[in-house]
């Protein structure tokens, strides 16, 4: 058997916006995504998703479920089984930390030409690691997902196969 490493990423989003935050160290530098990381010995998923969005964000918030993403990278010999949930409200305050630097972002699809002044800048996409606007959207319309990238060494996508979870 192979390895993988457990992980996690959540995104709050709220009033057609939504909350990303600028990385600023480590694993995806300089690349805007949702707040998580490792899930550490005797935690689940779950409580590494709101530990990470308390230590990253500041905030505390009530995660639901909503993806399973899954990537192998050229080189890496593990795997990453990325379990990514959202958020429709938290308590606390939104600060930068160490690690992240949020920011609001309109979360709506279209550009239509009556958002003549919008108050948030779309999603930033050529900012971001290049899977996400494969299940992003799917993700701010609340519909479940599941992905799997494999990367080469630079970082490209080599190989990816997405799925929308049917609801019952
Ligand atoms: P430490 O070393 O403890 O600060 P930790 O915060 O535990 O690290 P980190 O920040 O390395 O973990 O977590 C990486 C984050 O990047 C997780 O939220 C998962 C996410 N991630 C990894 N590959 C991704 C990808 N291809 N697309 C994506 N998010 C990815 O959108
Ligand atoms: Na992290
Ligand atoms: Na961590």
């Amino acid at each position: 058997f192979e390895q993988v490493k457990l992980y996690t990423n959540a995104f709050v989003l709220q009033d057609n916006k939504i909350l990303l935050g600028y990385k600023k160290r480590g694993l995806g530098k300089d690349l805007y995504n949702g707040f998580g990381g490792k899930v550490e010995p005797g935690e689940t998923s779950a409580e590494a998703a709101v530990r990470e969005l308390q230590e990253e964000a500041g905030i505390t918030a009530t995660l639901r479920h909503c993806g399973v993403l899954f990537f192998t990278v050229t080189d890496i010999p593990y795997a990453f089984h990325v379990d990514v949930y959202i958020a429709s409200e938290y308590s606390g305050t939104i600060i930068e930390t160490e690690e992240m630097r949020p920011q609001w972002f309109s979360a709506t699809q279209s550009t239509s030409e009556m958002d003549v002044t919008p108050e948030f800048l779309p999603i930033p996409y050529e900012t971001m690691w290049t899977d996400d606007p494969f299940w992003l959207p799917l993700l701010i319309q609340g519909r479940p997902f599941v992905g799997r990238v494999d990367f080469g060494s630079d970082n490209c996508m080599q190989k990816w196969w997405f799925a929308e979870i049917p609801s019952s």
